[in-house]
This record gives C-alpha cells, sequence and structure tokens, in this order.
C-alpha cells in the first residue's frame, strides 16, 4: 500500500515532552472495529530477520518465490518501508464466528473443510478502508494537537511487513508454538495489521506470557509441518499446500490432508488459549442468541484507561459492520459439498468466489484440492464426477481426479483411469494415472 500522502506544510519539530496521548489513539482503533492496539517502536527486528533468513536459506519457503532473503531486509526496517518512520501502531482483529447449523449437519455426501478466516468476506478488503480511515484520523489529531504533519504506512498481510514480530514486541500477543501469535480472550484467531508512522509514541512493552510446556499444536499437525517448537516447515503446511502452491500436490502428503480444501487450523483448534475464545462464543440463551458477544468479549478483556477523554474525532461505531462481513457467507459455505463443487466452471467459480479469500487459488487450485478431499473420502458416490474432471481442462485438475479415483479404485474408477491412459497426451497427468492404476 502507499503511503497515505501528507506533504509537510509546517516543519516537523519533535518534541520529547509532548507526544500524541495513545490512550486516544487506541480509543479510535477500538472506535472502528480493532480488538486490540498496541504501540512499538519503529526499531529494526533483527531476530525476525535473522529467522527468515535462515528458514529460507534452509528451503523451509519453497514454493512461495516473493519470500526471499532480500525481502527480509525491508521488511524486518521498518525505515525501509517510511524512511521518518518512529513508530508503529499494531492492531487486531478477532474473526471467530459461529459456524452455521445447518452446514454441520450431515447429509451422507462428502464435504470439505475451509479454514475459519475464510468463510466470509475477505479480510483484506474489510481492514484495509479502516486503516486508511485511521491514518486520516490521526493525520488531524497529530496536525490538531502537536502540529505534526503525520505520515503514515498501512499494512495488512500482503505489505512486506513482519506482522507477528511486529505483535509481539507491542505486546499484543506473544508467540506460539505453532508460530501463530496469541492473544489474551481471542487467542489466535486474530488478523494482524500494522499503521507505521512519523509519529513519536510511547512505546508498550512486550508481554510476558508464553505457552510453557504445552506442545499439543506440534503434535496435532497430520503432516508434521511443525518439526519444533516456534518453526514451520511451510513446505509441508497444509495451509500452504492448499492456498499458495500452484502445482501438484506431492502424493506423500495427499492421504494427510483429510478433507481440507482450503487452509488450515488444526494447529489453532487444538490450542487450550483458544478453547477460551471459542468457549465464550458458544455460550448461547434459550433462544439460541450468544450469551457473550464479539463485542462483550471486546469490553471486558480490553486494558485501556481512557473511557472518560472525549476522541477527537469519531468514526461510526462499525462493530455491526465488520460482525457482518466477517460471518460466514452461505454461497461459499463452511463444508462446502464436494461431488457438485467439482463441477463448477470458471464463471460459477469467479461468481461464487468474489468476494472470498479462496478466489487467491483460482478454479484449478481449488478443484485441485478438492480432487484430494474425494481421495481421501474414498466415498464411490464421487466416481462419476472424477470421471468428468478426468477430461477437464486443466492438467492439474485431471492429474489429481486421477490420484483420487485410484484411491477409491472402484470397477468403474479402474476402468475410466485406463480408458484415460490410453486417450491421455500430457506426461504429468499420464504419470498420475499410472500411479493412480498402481495404488487401485
Ligand atoms: C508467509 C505466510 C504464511 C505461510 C508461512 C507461515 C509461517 N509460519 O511463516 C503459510 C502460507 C504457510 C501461512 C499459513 C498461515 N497463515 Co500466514 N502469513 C504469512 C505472512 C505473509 C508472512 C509470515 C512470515 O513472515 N513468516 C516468516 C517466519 C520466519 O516468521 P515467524 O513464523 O513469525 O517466525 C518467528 C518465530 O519463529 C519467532 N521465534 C523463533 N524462535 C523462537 C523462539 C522463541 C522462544 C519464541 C518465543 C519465538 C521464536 O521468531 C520468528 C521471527 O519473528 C504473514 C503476514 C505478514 N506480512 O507477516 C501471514 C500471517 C502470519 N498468516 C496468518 C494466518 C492467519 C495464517 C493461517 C492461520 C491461515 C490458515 N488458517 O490456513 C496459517 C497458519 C500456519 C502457521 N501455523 O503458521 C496471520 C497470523 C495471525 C496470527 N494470529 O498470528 C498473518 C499474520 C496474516 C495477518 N496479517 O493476519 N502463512
Amino acid at each position: 500500500m502507499e503511503p497515505v500522502a501528507c506533504k509537510p506544510h509546517t516543519p516537523y519539530a519533535p518534541n520529547k515532552e509532548r507526544m500524541l496521548e495513545t490512550e486516544k489513539i487506541k480509543e479510535y482503533a477500538y472506535t472502528l472495529g480493532f480488538d486490540a492496539a498496541r504501540i512499538t517502536s519503529a526499531d529494526a527486528f533483527p531476530q525476525a530477520q535473522q529467522a527468515i533468513q535462515e528458514r529460507v536459506e534452509r528451503g523451509l519457503y519453497d514454493g512461495l518465490p516473493w519470500f526471499t532473503k532480500e525481502r527480509a531486509e525491508v521488511s524486518c526496517h521498518p525505515d525501509a518501508l517510511l524512511p521518518t518512520a518512529r513508530s508503529i501502531i499494531a492492531l487486531s482483529l478477532f474473526y471467530l464466528t459461529q459456524q452455521p447449523d445447518e452446514d454441520k449437519q450431515a447429509d451422507g455426501l462428502p464435504r470439505g473443510r475451509i479454514s475459519r478466516y475464510a468463510w466470509s468476506d475477505d479480510y483484506h478488503d474489510i481492514i484495509k478502508p479502516k486503516l486508511q480511515q485511521f491514518a486520516a484520523w490521526l493525520y488531524d489529531y497529530a496536525r490538531n494537537e502537536l502540529g505534526i504533519e503525520s505520515e503514515t504506512r498501512l499494512f495488512v498481510d500482503t505489505g512486506r511487513m513482519v506482522d507477528r514480530a511486529v505483535a509481539e514486541r507491542s505486546g499484543l500477543g506473544w508467540y506460539g508454538k505453532n508460530t501463530n501469535i496469541l492473544t489474551h480472550g481471542w487467542g489466535s484467531w486474530v488478523f494482524l495489521a500494522e499503521i507505521v508512522t512519523n509519529l513519536p509514541l510511547e512505546p508498550d512493552e512486550p508481554l510476558k506470557a508464553n505457552c510453557g510446556n504445552c506442545e499439543i499444536c506440534l503434535h496435532a499437525c497430520p503432516t508434521g509441518a511443525l518439526p519444533r517448537p516456534y518453526e514451520l516447515d511451510s513446505t509441508r503446511c497444509i495451509s500452504f499446500l492448499t492456498i499458495e502452491l500452484r502445482g501438484s500436490i506431492p502424493v506423500e502428503l495427499r492421504p494427510l490432508m483429510g478433507n481440507l480444501i482450503y487452509g488450515c487450523d488444526i494447529c489453532q483448534e487444538v490450542c487450550p488459549v483458544n478453547k477460551v475464545a471459542e468457549r465464550r462464543l458458544g455460550l448461547r440463551d434459550a433462544q439460541g442468541q450468544p450469551l457473550i458477544g464479539i463485542q462483550s468479549i471486546r469490553r471486558s478483556t480490553k486494558t485501556s484507561t481512557s473511557q472518560s477523554q472525549p476522541l477527537a474525532s469519531v468514526a461510526p461505531v462499525a462493530q455491526a459492520e465488520i460482525q457482518a462481513r466477517l460471518s460466514p457467507r452461505p454461497t461459499v459455505g463452511t463444508t462446502p459439498e464436494l461431488i457438485s463443487l467439482l463441477s463448477i466452471t470458471e464463471e460459477e467459480f469467479r461468481e461464487r468466489f468474489r468476494h472470498s479469500p479462496i478466489k487467491r487459488t483460482k478454479r484449478r487450485g481449488l478443484l485441485r484440492n478438492v480432487c484430494v478431499a474425494l481421495g481421501n473420502a474414498r466415498d464411490p458416490q464421487a466416481v462419476p464426477a472424477l470421471i468428468n474432471a478426468l477430461h477437464d481442462a486443466e492438467t492439474l485438475i485431471r492429474g489429481h481426479a486421477a490420484w483420487a479415483l485410484g484411491c477409491i479404485a472402484t470397477e468403474q474408477a479402474r476402468a475410466a483411469l485406463r480408458a484415460a491412459q490410453t486417450a491421455e497426451e500430457d506426461s504429468e497427468v499420464l504419470q498420475e494415472i499410472t500411479y493412480a492404476l498402481d495404488i487401485s
């Protein structure tokens, strides 16, 4: 994202005695709908840089071509992103929502699982406008209070910033052994975002919390993507395999992926810290209404002490809008039925997933994942749809459909594989067919 334009017409005069009230800044963050806001300095993040560079060297980020050692030189130095950077405002947004009851009902058809962050609208589209609004408010606030022209750069996920390192140093949360940032009250079910600014702000302290002896997440990962605490082997992570990987999923990992078709929450679902936020959401009254809504979680865990101070300018309360946008979209579904999904056209894919993060995989990536989930389900009902997919225009889908047919291995599936073996012209798909016939 580009810096928010602020051409100085008042000379910038740093004044150590006169800083902006960080409590007011945090209050404004809550008004916009963020759940927590903390401040850290814009100093470099040398440990993060070292960790990234060392892991890139070891090939743990292979398959993420943009994730380079050179990128870390920028992303771990806020002043390389904004030369005048002095402070960073670290923000989080809680995204856990109830799964619709109808999505939990069994209808005898194989279903896939989508990670929770992708049940709703794309969070980048929700958070970016909030950051822009925040930057505009900060600009007015700094100019009115101190006569300082604020310069800001805004980040959420895709920007070249180390979101979790910022969150950790600011005390927003602590590193879980599954590498996610855990927070008091919301666990790791939070999106992270930052505003890098030239404003001098009083920094917060990092938290003292840690995971203690708990290693549940390390053992729960089905693909062994967490070989040791605080280290993720991206190349084995189901999130990477289903979202970021463009090509074939390694055959040895496919049986370990179950019915996960977009992202993975296993290392978060098993985390005891996360149970707190989940339990709170689960409490319902006799009418089925949540007893403790997201709003009350925010209030009960907020540490701000400046309730009485009026805000310089108050944005409209945003919680309701955020909650609506973070609710599961019925058109996407949290556990979509896989057999019909396999016949989706390009146009239908674009329409169904237009506002969803799932569009990132494109149709071919999603249907590749659907084939793997159907292979793991071993349900003969899926055979006709997989035979159709064996003739898809995309080689990636044809290859994975062959694998799934090999797993299901009914007579009809094997006959279709044999027929495809004589007709198929693509060498990689042919390899998949041969392998599928071997295992069937
Ligand atoms: C690349 C990336 C991925 C990759 C690789 C993830 C990874 N672990 O590096 C893939 C595609 C696999 C991925 C998956 C997911 N991601 Co992602 N991803 C990113 C991205 C773009 C960069 C992450 C990065 O810099 N990695 C580099 C490594 C080196 O960083 P690190 O793991 O934080 O390493 C630190 C620790 O190891 C720590 N450390 C090392 N040793 C020790 C020792 C001790 C004692 C301690 C305390 C710490 C410690 O120091 C390191 C450096 O700071 C960020 C957004 C961003 N711009 O930052 C989102 C981000 C990390 N992802 C996010 C999410 C939500 C996910 C998923 C949950 C999505 C899903 N449901 O499928 C999974 C979770 C998988 C997992 N367990 O990490 C969120 C995390 C929110 C949170 N609460 O932490 C982020 C921050 C996006 C956002 N803005 O909200 N992701």
